[in-house]
């Protein structure tokens, strides 16, 4: 035989207890239900109580466990400079930045997807998820950080998935300063961002990128 207290969610558990205990009651002194029969009953809403805590702890470190893996694949990216040589790209992981051109807004959330909104109606078109940096420079370099790819948007009527590519440069505001469609569902935005102004002359890969490469401890930094 089943315990009904086992299925019974959490929210309704004091409303059912309080009916069980006002009918074991009655039944008591009915003479329906002997002493035995009630004491079995409590231990049913004991074990009960107790299976709901260890399933709330469980959940608990369910979540600790989920947390841990997200923050060690963050800890990750930073090491191998995927966030920038100084990890300075990390405080712009889902910043979003848009810009009105035409007929649409244009949505673009850093490491996350870039969007086409219709200002004329509600609807809207992914044109992409963040995929990676510039493909053909070399890792850790001005060049490479300076082009951010998005792909796999939505498909385009006749024509390939919606993509962007995104074209950095350093200013003093994170913000959209053109869109373009060169082809047909195939964007081009430009952009500018302090995260690019490097220090005057350096292009070429950073002393902190390449000590992140051989050495495995993390520096953790709060502040840009
Ligand atoms: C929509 C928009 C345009 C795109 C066409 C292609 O209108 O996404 O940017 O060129 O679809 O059919």
């Amino acid at each position: 035989m089943y315990r009904l207290e086992e299925y019974i969610p959490d929210s309704l558990f004091e409303y059912y207890d309080a009916i069980r205990v006002g009918l074991v009651d009655f039944l008591t002194s009915a003479g329906i239900l002997r002493k035995r029969e009630v004491e079995l009953a409590e231990d049913g809403a004991h074990v009960a109580k107790a299976r709901e805590r260890s399933n709330a702890a469980q959940r608990a470190v369910t979540d600790l466990q989920s947390t841990i893996t997200s923050t060690e694949q963050t800890l990750q990216k930073l090491n191998n400079g995927e966030f920038g040589p100084d990890g300075e790209w990390k405080k712009l992981d889902g910043t979003c930045i848009s810009t009105v051109s035409g007929d649409y807004t244009y949505e673009l959330c850093f490491f996350g997807r870039a969007t086409q909104k219709s200002n004329k109606d509600s609807s809207q078109n992914s044109l992409g998820s963040f995929e990676g940096w510039a493909e053909n420079a070399e890792k850790g370099t001005l060049e490479y950080y300076s082009k951010q790819r998005y792909r796999n948007g939505a498909k385009c009527w006749n024509g390939p998935f919606r993509s962007v590519n995104v074209e950095l440069s350093c200013g003093k505001e994170n913000e959209i300063t053109s869109v373009t469609e060169p082809e047909k569902c195939e964007y081009k935005f430009k952009a500018t961002t302090p995260a690019l102004c490097w220090p005057e002359g350096e292009t070429g890969k950073r002393p902190q990128a390449a000590q992140a490469e051989s050495e495995p401890e993390v520096e953790v930094k709060d502040e840009l």
